[in-house]
């Protein structure tokens, strides 16, 4: 229980604006921004060091999903990773932090190869930054992989939030069965039980009436998919480590390979990255400020 439950990293970027590094997966289990919250944790969650922590942006690396091989979602998020390089503070006053995980007797034991993944953390103003490599050392042995940042974003009421960027998408209905649907909506809504695969979804997503009112702004390289989830009343009695009253005040918006898995050659390298960014309203959009 002790080493687990210990291993936090905190990047400070003063102003009471932080984010929370929980080794035991390299969760992110807070973000605070001016002292406010924008990731939730469930009350239950788990840090025995074991389970997945139930909350925040658990790592799902190589698989997404039930695995025949190995735990849902793989091992990543229940594996201890190493901290490369402790935060420091960057000459624009961001702060950065690299984490790493590598094969072990572990994750050969459940998935026999090697591989080597780094994870850059920067904590900027208003925004939070990842950056992820995936690198395959093997001379002669390609593998594939599903990566995705389970992020749990915070909300007052998520049946008041809205999603954009998810029209005219195609999706796998967890909730029907894994039947495929094609998205109708101009903005997506949740007020039931929500458990999608978005597939081949644009660049950036805005969710709305996230914590204070505020929208955030989902902005991802090289994840072509997007999944939706809420466990809504009766999934949530299903979960151990998640409150049966903690539906309304969580949305999961993730980013991911999920629907194409990744195939890595031999001594190749993968990269993607996400930025999560609090919409200040009045502040330009990522496009305009490149465009400028
Ligand atoms: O990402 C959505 C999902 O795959 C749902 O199907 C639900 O199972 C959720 O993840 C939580 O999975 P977990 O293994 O953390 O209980």
């Amino acid at each position: 229980m002790a080493a687990a439950a210990t291993s936090v990293v905190v990047l400070d970027r003063g102003n009471n604006t932080t984010c929370t590094i929980n080794l035991h997966g390299a969760t992110v289990v807070s973000w605070r921004v001016n002292n406010q919250e924008q990731l939730f944790v469930s009350k239950l969650a788990s840090f025995d060091g074991k389970k997945a922590i139930r909350g925040g942006i658990p790592f799902v690396f190589p698989q997404f999903g039930p695995w025949s091989f190995g735990p849902q979602h793989g091992f990543a998020r229940i594996t201890r990773w190493h901290l490369d390089r402790a935060p420091e503070r960057l000459h624009n006053g961001d702060v950065e932090a690299i984490f790493s995980l590598m094969d072990n007797e572990f994750t050969r034991s459940i998935w026999n190869y090697q591989f080597r993944i780094t994870y850059r953390l920067i904590l900027r103003e208003k925004e939070l930054h990842f950056h992820i490599g995936v690198y395959n050392p093997s001379k002669d042995l390609s593998f594939t992989f599903n990566m995705l940042l389970h992020t749990y974003l915070k909300v007052p009421d998520v049946r008041r939030c809205q999603i954009t960027g998810l029209h005219g998408c195609h999706f796998i209905d967890k909730t029907r069965e894994g039947a495929m649907y094609q998205e109708g909506r101009e903005v997506v809504t949740v007020n039931e039980w929500t458990d999608r695969i978005y597939q081949h979804t644009p660049q950036e997503h805005v969710i709305t009436n996230v914590v204070s009112g505020r929208k955030m702004r989902l902005h991802k390289y090289n994840f072509p998919d997007t999944v939706i989830w809420n466990p809504w009343i009766d999934r949530s009695r299903e979960m151990s480590d998640f409150g049966d009253d903690e539906f309304p005040n969580m949305l999961c918006v993730e980013a991911g390979n999920v629907s194409s898995p990744v195939i890595l050659l031999p001594g190749t390298a993968y990269e993607a990255s996400q930025i999560l960014q609090i919409i200040i309203e009045g502040n330009v959009s990522r496009k305009t400020k490149r465009n400028r």
